[in-house]
């Protein structure tokens, strides 16, 4: 008796589609350039990610969990947007001076979650742009940015780490500024004598190997130039630290109340200087010894959640913002020391491909007590954040907002019979026309350019017209090396309207 009925309050748990609103705290985790075969739950054997695969353990593993994009921008956008980042404008890898990429008034998940009462924060990278047309007033106050579309607070890495300049942002300023030392930050060389990885190349800590030979800050050259705020500037190696110490406050200052929080972390972007504790840590150089940095953050969040006892009244999604690159302009030996670790796992391509190495990426979500431990063949995306906790929160979506998010809320929660998507865009960067849509076990490319950012397609383009097509089963054939067009005529031609028609109709959620 005491067994059934134990049993049938747990199927009731576990059973049944979400439809009346409910708030647990929401804590999705953002890891920058993991590879679907980046943790020890999606098959790495070389470096081990002990919490990550907790997480797994307890939740629901996704093995068709994508962020729409294979760079960093666009993925973040129609994360917090829900619409796809051809869409918009500028939404392509943001300079260090951007203006803020998403306007103040855009419906975002940050603001849903507001609407249904909860405290909002994003601690982290962001990489979205700050401040007006003209781009962030480094000394005064900066905005709009994430306070201006829905979040309550921020704590941010403004940009990307390899990029200037080397402070953080909370809430509207860069904190520990000193007004007689003001920031600047150009795309110029300052003056004739100011060092950069060039001039000094022999005192860097960390050689680069493209780009990022600009202004030095500890050591390691940048892309672009700054000068002064000297007070405010951080190590890198402190990073990982002041994410989880920013997060923890944020999480124990709201116990008591819904919160969400958006834990963006720069791991395992480069340039990759995990802190000291770290390094060394695995065979795989700085790039694996990230990963553990990365997953030491998320055992101290889950330890966090476990010390509030909110385990059981919080959603936790992990997911990448693109797939993984070895060499991305620092010699930090990635690819030298990689062994046999394949950071796209079984997938070919990465960061800037539309192969699904760029997209499909870790995927978990885990909800103590709700969600049933599964593994999930079904489609997701980090861009159906916004439809989904929507539903979850009794939240409706505007009209005009969110137009490619779908609410896959029942997959993610794992419940029994639940579908995914059927299809999803992938993009590299901004709207440059190098796309691909994934509808059910079929993948289309499309290359609009003679100048797609892929070595194979490029020389396949080089004398032929565009936008150039290729179909491939990904069943048959999940490295995409076989182009089926030919023997699939009639799929390819319906996959290439179906591409041509999200495009141009402006939306695809209906
Ligand atoms: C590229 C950078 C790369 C990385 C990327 C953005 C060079 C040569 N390459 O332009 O290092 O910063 O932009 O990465 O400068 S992302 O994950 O933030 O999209
Ligand atoms: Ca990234």
């Amino acid at each position: 008796m005491i067994r059934f009925s134990h049993l049938a309050t747990l199927s009731l748990l576990f059973a049944g589609s979400f439809c009346s609103a409910e708030t647990p705290n929401i804590v999705l985790i953002m890891a920058d350039d993991l590879g679907y075969g980046d943790v020890s739950c999606y098959g790495a054997t070389e470096l081990s990610t002990p919490n990550i695969d907790r997480l797994a353990a307890e939740g629901v593993r996704f093995t068709s969990g994508y962020c729409s994009a294979s760079t960093c921008t666009p993925t973040r956008y129609s994360m917090l947007t829900g619409t796809y980042a051809f869409r918009g404008e500028r939404t392509g890898i943001a300079p260090p001076n951007s203006p803020a990429i998403i306007q103040p008034g855009t419906e975002t998940v940050a603001s849903l979650l507001k609407g249904a009462g909860y405290q909002t924060a994003v601690i982290g990278k962001w990489h979205l742009g700050l401040g007006g047309p003209n781009g962030p007033d480094w000394n005064g106050d900066l905005k709009p940015g994430p306070l201006e579309i829905g979040f309550d607070t921020c704590f941010l890495l403004p940009t990307t780490n390899d990029r200037v300049p080397q402070v953080y942002v909370h809430d509207h300023r860069v904190p520990n500024l000193d007004p007689a030392d003001p920031l600047w930050v150009g795309k110029k060389k300052p003056s004739p004598d100011h060092p950069t990885g060039i001039t000094h190349r022999d005192t860097l800590k960390m050689d680069w190997s493209h780009g990022h030979n600009s202004t030095i800050h500890n050591g390691i050259s940048r892309i672009g130039f700054y000068t002064g705020g000297k007070a405010a500037r951080f190590r890198d190696e402190d990073l990982a630290d002041k994410w989880v110490e920013k997060s923890v406050e944020f999480m124990e200052e709201n116990k008591d109340r819904p919160f969400f929080l958006f834990f963006s972390s720069h791991d395992v972007h480069v340039p990759r200087i995990p802190h000291e504790r770290f390094q060394g840590k695995t065979k795989l150089g700085f790039r694996g010894d990230s990963v553990v940095q990365l997953d030491w953050c998320v055992g101290e969040l889950m330890k966090t959640l476990d010390r509030l006892k909110l385990s059981e009244k919080t959603l936790v999604v992990f997911c990448s913002d693109n797939g993984p690159v070895m060499d991305d302009g620092y010699k930090d030996f990635a690819l030298e020391k990689l062994g046999k670790h394949r950071a796209g796992g079984p997938w070919t391509g990465g960061k800037y491909s539309v192969y699904e190495g760029g997209t499909r990426t870790p995927f978990i979500t885990r909800w103590k007590g709700r969600i049933k431990p599964a593994v999930s063949e079904e489609m997701v995306c980090t861009i159906d954040m916004c439809a989904s906790l929507a539903k979850l929160t009794g939240q409706s979506l505007p009209d005009d907002g969110c137009l490619d998010s779908f609410d896959v809320l029942d997959a993610l929660m794992g419940v029994d019979g639940a579908t995914g998507r059927d299809h999803l865009v992938q993009q590299n960067n901004g709207n440059n026309g190098t796309w691909a849509l994934r509808h059910k076990e079929w993948k289309l490319h499309r290359y609009d350019r003679k100048t797609a950012r892929n070595v194979v397609v490029e020389q396949k383009l080089a004398n032929t017209k565009v936008p150039q097509y290729q179909l491939f089963n990904l069943t048959d054939d999940p490295k995409e090396v076989r182009d089926s067009s030919k023997e699939n005529p009639e799929i390819a031609i319906r996959l290439q309207r179906q591409l041509k028609h999200i495009i141009e109709s402006g939306r695809s959620r209906k």
